[in-house]
Order: structure tokens, then C-alpha cells, then sequence
């Protein structure tokens, strides 16, 4: 058995057009294991770094606007990494194309995204297109504890007396 893992993304539109659970739904179709997930307030340097291949692009302006949740008022992502064999092509397939007006009318984006007038492809939901960029991507929304799976080879490092929020 080969597993890989992906990176997938809830983006602000899916989130404000309260699809999270036809998402997961649609996505849970595939047998895939969740093996991490959380709420990300997305930063600009996340963001950033999470479309830096993109960077020369004309729309990149707006793409880190609309990852960080400015066009929906929802500052806010949802970060979740499936698990378990072929999980990129089923995932993608899923996903269905970039550009919500050419992906299959019954994918994840051919259902619910939208171009917008401003030229943003809203298409829901993020998904890693390979294995390289799957693990790049998952370092980058993820640090080891809390993924229940060991993906990656880890290291331990000391940690000087750092300051941490805990409850009161
Ligand atoms: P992907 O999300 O299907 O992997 P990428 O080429 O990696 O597609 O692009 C990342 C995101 O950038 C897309 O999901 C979409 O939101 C946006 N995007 C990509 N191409 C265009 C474009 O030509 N116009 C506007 N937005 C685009
Ligand atoms: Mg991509």
C-alpha cells in the first residue's frame, strides 16, 4: 500500500457559503483518512509563502486577498490534510478543474465556484497538485504534533524557556 498525503484548504467562499460540511461530505466519498485539521487565520506571510509559485501572476494580488478572507469577511481558512492511497489524484479529481467555468459541473468546483468581475477564481477549495508540493505545503499548515500520522522525518530541538498562551 502507497499512501501520500494532501493538503486541502476550506477557502474564505466556501466558509461564508457555509459549505464545509458538502465539502467534507463530497471528500469522504474517497475512503481517505483525516489526519490533521484546523481553523488557520491566514497571515500574509502564509499566505504569501503558500502561493509563492505564483508570484509573477497578475491576479497574485488578489489571490493573497482572497485567501486571507478580505472579499468574504470570514478571516479565516480551513486546514485539513487527508490521508491513504492516491489520495492527490482523488482529491483533485474531486476538486475538479482550476477555473470553476471548465471543471466538471458535478465537482467540488464546478458546483460552487465562481469567477468573480474583479478575474479571482473562487473555487472553494485548495488542494496539493503533487507530492512535492503535498509535502511543501503541509510543513508549511502543519507542524508534526499535530498531525497523528509520521509523514515526514522530524528532528527534536531544545527549546529555550519561550513564552506560551495556556488557559487560565
Ligand atoms: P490549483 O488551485 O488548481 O492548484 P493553481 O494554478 O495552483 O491552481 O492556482 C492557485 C489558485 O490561484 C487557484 O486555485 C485560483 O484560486 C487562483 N488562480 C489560478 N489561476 C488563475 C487565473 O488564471 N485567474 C485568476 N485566479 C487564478
Ligand atoms: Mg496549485
Amino acid at each position: 500500500m502507497d499512501n501520500e498525503a494532501v493538503l486541502i484548504l476550506i477557502k474564505p467562499d466556501g466558509l461564508k457559503k457555509s459549505l464545509t460540511g458538502n465539502i467534507l461530505t463530497r471528500l469522504s466519498e474517497t475512503k481517505l483518512e483525516i489526519v490533521a485539521a484546523k481553523m488557520v487565520r491566514v497571515s500574509e506571510e502564509l499566505a504569501h509563502e503558500h502561493y509563492k509559485q505564483l508570484k509573477q501572476e497578475p491576479f497574485f494580488k488578489d489571490l493573497i486577498q482572497y485567501i486571507r478572507g478580505e472579499y468574504h469577511d470570514r478571516r479565516k481558512v480551513m486546514a485539513l490534510v487527508y490521508w491513504g492511497e492516491q489520495a492527490l489524484q482523488r482529491c483533485r479529481e474531486l476538486a475538479g478543474a482550476t477555473n470553476p467555468e471548465k471543471a466538471e459541473s458535478t465537482s467540488i468546483r464546478g458546483s460552487y465556484g465562481r469567477i468573480t468581475t474583479l478575474g479571482v477564481y473562487e473555487n472553494v477549495i485548495h488542494v496539493s497538485s503533487d507530492r512535492k508540493e503535498a509535502e511543501r505545503e503541509i510543513k508549511l499548515w502543519f507542524c508534526p504534533e499535530e498531525i497523528i500520522v509520521n509523514l515526514f522525518s522530524t528532528k527534536e530541538v531544545e527549546e529555550k524557556a519561550a513564552k506560551k498562551r495556556v488557559w487560565a
